[in-house]
């Protein structure tokens, strides 16, 4: 027996499912999971000694990859000056500065601990500021684990195949709308029947939560105009696209200007942080300066706040997102060609540096199509991936990060492996 093997044995006497977190389990592709040892650059080394090349990345933070000598060094010196203040520290002013900076529709920012925080928190502020309460989602969009968004959700939802989650009570779930994702006909229908009741829209502008699904073009300056003219606010959920799919996000490559917009991971450099934030007049409401009532006590923590600034300090070099789209473009490619050549229908994409493939021919433009993908296929070329030291998301319902650690030999090297793993799958 593996030391992973007997890890995970142990782990699910004390932790529900073994993990801490659904997709982590590999419910979805087979098999046992992994156990980390260590990690550096690309790579993940785990505790029987085998080495992966990551493109999980902590589902999308490390964009500099594991364990950069920058974020190490500022976590190291903000550490050794204590940890935890529950006080305000320079460290949050100066990375609420470069937020505003990157992403000019966030005038105002609160740091919280995570994404699920940052949505609860954005929702909470667009019901009081509007005095509604209904919200409207998309299919397969995953805003968090927060009652309010576990309706018709992607990410673990998705790959277990729960529906809806039990424990949210029903009239919780009534406020929250849902309709496919790149329909506007779908979401005008929404508007034309509940306009006056809807305080928000909240969507991920790039799907990463049910696979990658790309926006089409006329999908987001509909969803601004709905909102515009129906009183409701436009919250983008930039917890994966935020830094990641171009430096001030999803609302920059799109040219959307949202009311508000959630934040996490790559924000905090793979320490846990989230943030909400948006138009001054809407977070003026945020107590104290408002009535809207959210705190924390780890919230502004000086080492996650060290981390999150040395991480997009580094982003800022010239050429960074540049390189790092190339990269991500020649994996894509790298897959579609394999996929083609063995006569598998793949649809991949991807926006920056976040990107997926399904098997099935496409397009893939909403969760159902991304629900007809062969997901038996994907959990046999996940299991030869990992076999042939490619760790890929264990899900087909997540997105998948290159990151500047990745070099042009570590893609080649991947396409090479994942076309093997992909001959594994062919019936024979
Ligand atoms: N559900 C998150 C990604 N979409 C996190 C999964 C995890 O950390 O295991």
């Amino acid at each position: 027996m593996s030391r992973s093997a007997d890890l995970f044995d142990r782990a699910r006497a004390v932790l529900p499912g073994g993990v801490n977190s659904p997709v982590r389990a590999f419910r979805a592709v087979g098999g046992t999971p992994f156990f980390v040892a260590r990690a550096a650059g690309a790579r993940l080394t785990d505790v029987d000694g085998k080495i992966y090349i990551d493109y999980v990345c902590s589902w999308g933070p490390l964009i500099l990859g594991h364990a950069h000598p920058a974020v190490l060094d500022a976590i190291r010196a903000a550490a050794e000056k204590g940890w935890s203040y529950g006080a305000p520290c320079e460290a949050e002013l100066e990375l609420a500065e470069v937020v505003r900076r990157r992403m000019p529709s966030v005038e105002m920012v609160r740091f919280v601990n995570s994404g699920t925080e940052a949505t609860m928190a954005a929702i909470r502020l667009a019901r009081a500021a509007t005095g509604r309460s209904v919200i409207l989602k998309f299919d397969g969009c995953y805003h968090g684990h927060a009652d309010s968004f576990l309706v018709k959700a992607g990410s673990g939802v998705a790959t277990l195949g729960l529906p809806d989650s039990p424990g949210v009570p029903a009239a919780f779930a009534s406020l929250t709308l849902t309709a496919p994702f790149n329909d506007v006909a779908a979401a005008e229908g929404v508007f034309q029947r509940h306009g006056d009741e809807l305080a928000a829209v909240i969507v991920e502008p790039f799907v990463g939560n049910a696979g990658f699904i790309a926006p089409e073009p006329d999908f987001h300056p509909a969803l601004r105009a709905l909102c515009d003219r129906h009183g409701a606010l436009l919250i983008f959920d930039e917890v994966m696209t935020g830094f990641r799919v171009a430096p001030g996000g999803a609302q920059q490559r799109l040219g959307i200007r949202p009311d508000l917009t959630t934040l996490g991971k790559i924000v905090g450099g793979g320490m846990p942080v989230g943030a909400y934030g948006g138009r001054v007049d809407l977070m003026g409401l945020i107590a104290p300066e408002g009535p809207v009532y959210q705190a924390g006590t780890l919230s502004g923590n000086p080492v996650a706040m060290a981390a999150g600034l040395a991480t997009l300090r580094e982003t800022e070099r010239p050429g960074f997102y540049e390189t790092l789209e190339r990269r991500t473009a020649r994996l894509v490619a790298g897959i579609g060609d394999a996929a083609s050549r063995h006569g598998v229908p793949v649809t991949a994409g991807h926006a920056g540096s976040m990107w997926g493939a399904y098997f099935a021919a496409g397009p893939v433009r909403n969760f159902s199509q991304a629900r007809n993908s062969d997901a038996a296929r994907f959990a046999r070329w996940h299991r030869a991936a990992l076999a042939r030291g490619v760790f890929l998301a264990p899900s087909a319902f997540e997105a998948g990060f290159v990151s500047s650690a990745h070099t042009d030999a570590d893609i080649d090297h991947t396409i090479e492996q994942l076309d093997g793993a992909l001959v594994e799958t062919l019936d024979r």
